[in-house]
This record gives structure tokens, sequence and C-alpha cells, in this order.
């Protein structure tokens, strides 16, 4: 059953009220202006039937308390009145009231009034719950498909960022040195014989290389470097404004560090070595030709005895 709350304060109106809602309708009675909007917040009705004249503040006032107050001001007021100029109709729609009905008025009409009202409160309530299931579920889905971009941003072996991220750095940084003209160097790394590791030792001793030469590349690179994993046992490690030549000793300092860092697998020592092939950026070039001309390095380094680092100049 829907709550209708009177407010006025002469017991032969109240009890006309009561007497044609009863049936239909949970009456409650207010007969201050103050205990209507009291009552208002304690007991939220779905309908408010408002005197204008009240012993304390008038209709209008209450009215303007009621929409002010966050649990009531959505509850649709019609005013009840023997008011009839239009100035105080118009009054009861500016302070907030959704009707406004001049006594003496027809039973029926109010009822019909109240019921329309009514109505329109439930569809509004129905679309506003609608709206918030689809907000809640638009906010779990912008969670998973940050955690999916992530994912797929993600080497899930390594953590490192994979090829697709990288590509992406690569043109960032493109970008970057065309506004900035600062250049910027790229290099391909690959672990020397990995194959034979995985034959001598098996694929989870392999997965164990990879992740003991991740950290030793993500240690020997300064913060602003990115790290990245383009292959099986291929890197690709990009160094922001960075030379040719500096990016060429950075890189103979990381050979020498793996070089000098075997890997212990139960209880094993293993050694390795890897080739460098390194390219610098210049202006017009296009990324795929910037990493072809590592990658022409890695290969060149590779055919000529490994474990080395190689310059392609373009
Ligand atoms: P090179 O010195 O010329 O680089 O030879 P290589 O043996 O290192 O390279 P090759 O391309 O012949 O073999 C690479 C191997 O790396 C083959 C592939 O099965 C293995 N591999 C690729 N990804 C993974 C991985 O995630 N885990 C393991 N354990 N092995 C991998
Ligand atoms: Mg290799």
């Amino acid at each position: 059953m829907k709550k209708i709350q009177i407010v006025d304060d002469s017991q032969s109106n109240i009890r006309k009220l009561e007497n044609l809602l009863n049936t239909h309708f949970l009456v409650t009675v207010a007969r201050t202006g103050e205990e209507a909007v009291r009552m208002a917040k304690e007991n939220v009705p779905d309908l408010i039937l408002l005197e204008v004249a009240l012993p304390d503040m008038d209709g209008f006032e209450t009215c303007r308390r009621l929409k002010a107050q966050v649990e009531s001001a959505k509850i649709p007021v019609i005013f009840v009145s023997s008011l009839k100029e239009k100035e105080a109709v118009i009054k009861g729609f500016e302070v907030g009231g959704q009707d406004y009905i001049i006594k003496p008025f027809e039973a029926r009409e109010l009822v019909l009034r109240m019921k329309s009202l009514l109505k329109q409160e439930s569809s509004r309530k129905r679309l506003e719950q609608h709206v918030k299931v689809l907000e809640e579920q638009n906010e779990k889905l912008k969670g998973k498909i940050q955690k999916v971009d992530r994912l797929s941003r993600v080497d899930f072996l390594t953590n490192l960022m994979n090829r697709r991220d990288m590509q992406e750095k690569i043109r960032a940084e493109i970008n970057r040195s065309i506004r900035h003209g600062r250049s910027f160097t790229l290099a391909i790394v690959d672990i020397d014989f990995f194959k034979n590791i995985n034959d001598t030792y098996g694929h989870d001793c392999g997965d164990h290389v990879l992740k003991h030469f991740v950290s030793t590349l993500k240690n020997s690179v300064r913060s602003s470097d990115y790290v990245s994993r383009w292959g099986g046992e291929e890197f690709l490690l990009l160094f922001p404004e960075t030379k040719l030549e500096e990016g060429k000793r950075a890189c103979e300092k990381i050979r020498q560090k793996i070089n000098e860092s075997p890997v212990i697998y139960k209880g094993m020592s293993i050694s390795i070595t890897a080739t460098f092939g390194i390219s610098e950026y210049r202006p017009s070039v296009r990324i795929e030709e910037l990493i072809k001309a590592a990658d022409d390095a890695l290969y060149k380094g590779k055919k000529t005895g490994k474990n080395q680092v190689v310059v392609q100049s373009m």
C-alpha cells in the first residue's frame, strides 16, 4: 500500500481526506509544517497532500524545506488549498510542488491526480534503479577491459611488456623525437645457443634462464629505458634520448654483465651469452626500417661469432 502524508491542521479537513483515502492508502497526518518535514524524513511517504494555510510556516515554505531535504526531495507534493488566485498556484509550482488542487475539490479528481503522480514516481524510481544497475555493470566492465588491456600488453612468462606494447612505445618515441629533434636507440638482444639449453637441461630450465636473463637486463638499464620480450628468447630494448654510441656502450655493459652472471639451476651453473643488434633513430625513418636495421645488425653479430654488440648504420 502506498503511504500518503496529509499536512493540515483542520480536524474536519483531515477527517474528510482520511475517509476518502483510508481504503486505498496508508495515511499519516502532520499538523504543522515543522512536523511534516520531520515526518517525511523519518517515515518517507510516497506522496504528500499539503495545505497552504498552516499554523507555523505556510505550505509553500514547508514544500521548499521538503525539497531541500535529501530524504524527501523527490516525494511528489500536491497542494490542497482554498487559495484559488493564479499567483498562489504559480507559487505552488515554483517552490517545487507537482500539482495544485483548489478546494472545494471533486474527490474523484483528487484521487485520479494522486494516482497519476504515484504512477509517474514509480516509473521514475524504476528507471533510477535501472540506471544504477547499468552504471554498476559499466564500472565492472571498465575494470575487466582494463585488466584485459593490461594482460594484452604483458608477457606471461617474464612479466615484461610484450611486442605489441613495445611497438606503441617506439611509435610514441618517434613522435617525441620528431617534436624535440632528439634521437633514440633500439637494441634487439638474442640469447646465444638457447636451443642447446632447452635440449640439454629441459624446457623448464630454459624458462628459468629466460627469467634470470630478464632480471639481468632490467637491473642493467636506466629506469627511463624500456625492456620488452620481442619473441622467444629475443628482447627489444629502447633507450630514449640516447645516441648510437651511448646506446652501444650501454649494451656492451649489459653484455658483459650477462657473461659474468651464470644461471644457477638445480645446483648447476649455466653460462649464457647474448648478441646485440643496435640501430639509432634518424628523422623520416619508418618504425619497420628502424627495427629491421637492429635485426640486420643482430643477424650480422650471430654470423660473425655471437656474444657481441653490432651497430647498423642507416
Ligand atoms: P642463436 O645462438 O643463433 O640465437 O641460436 P638459438 O639456439 O639461441 O636460437 P634458435 O632460434 O635456434 O632457438 C631458440 C629456441 O628458443 C627455440 C625455442 O623453442 C626456444 N624458446 C622460445 N621461447 C621459449 C620459452 O618461452 N621458453 C623456453 N624454454 N624456450 C623457448
Ligand atoms: Mg638465440
